[in-house]
């Protein structure tokens, strides 16, 4: 594990698996239509259990599509978190990656913010199905991270994971959080 501080706030790069980490909220790397159907948005599913299928299923059914870099939340059904935020990355190729990964990452933590959540861990956002490199969506959500601190100072937030499944891609955001954090 790799420990950073930023504005008094704590960031962890972690290598594991996100559905079995202590954090009040979660983050599901998802498409915009809420369809939990691969990736680490199955594995939450999965581990949660189908209410957070259904509860996306009613906010779709509500509100439509999401847009990209937007984000909601749903309970976290069985796991240990309080809520599952959900939030759509970019597909690599579609433009602006950097700055829609940046807004999903604000997004988020606003939204945890607004629960007064203490915690937030976050998957490699885009990183798998949607293919954008490692480097780049390292970079924006650590700029993104920084966005939100700078502007929230006082956010309920005190601490902030990085969940990283594949060795490969730990490696790359350890060493880019080292670079911006260390
Ligand atoms: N814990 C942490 N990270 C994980 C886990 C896990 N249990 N499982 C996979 N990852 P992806 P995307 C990593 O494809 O690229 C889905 O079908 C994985 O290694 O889940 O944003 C959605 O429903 C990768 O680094 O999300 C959407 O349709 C990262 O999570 C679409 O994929 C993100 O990979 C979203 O694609």
């Amino acid at each position: 594990m790799n420990i950073f501080g930023y504005r008094n706030r704590e960031i962890q790069v972690i290598k594991g698996d996100i559905t079995e980490v202590e954090a009040d909220a979660i983050v599901n790397a998802a498409n915009k239509y809420l369809k939990h159907g691969g990736g680490v948005a199955l594995a939450i599913v999965k581990k949660g259990g189908d209410v957070i299928q259904k509860e996306s299923n009613k906010i779709i059914a509500e509100y439509g599509p999401l847009e990209v870099g937007e984000a909601v939340a749903t309970t976290a059904g069985n796991l240990k978190a309080k809520k599952v935020i959900h939030t759509v990355g970019p597909v690599y190729g579609e433009g602006d990656e950097r700055n829609k990964l940046i807004k999903a990452v604000y997004n988020s933590m606003r939204l945890a913010d607004s629960f007064g959540f203490e915690s937030i861990a976050f998957p490699a956002i885009s990183t798998g199905v949607y293919r954008v490199p490692a480097g780049l969506a390292a970079e924006a959500m650590a700029e993104g991270i920084k966005l939100f601190l700078d502007e929230n100072p006082d956010t309920s937030i005190k601490k902030i994971m990085l969940v990283l499944y594949t060795s490969s891609i730990y490696e790359v955001f350890r060493d880019t959080f080292k670079k911006l954090f260390g």
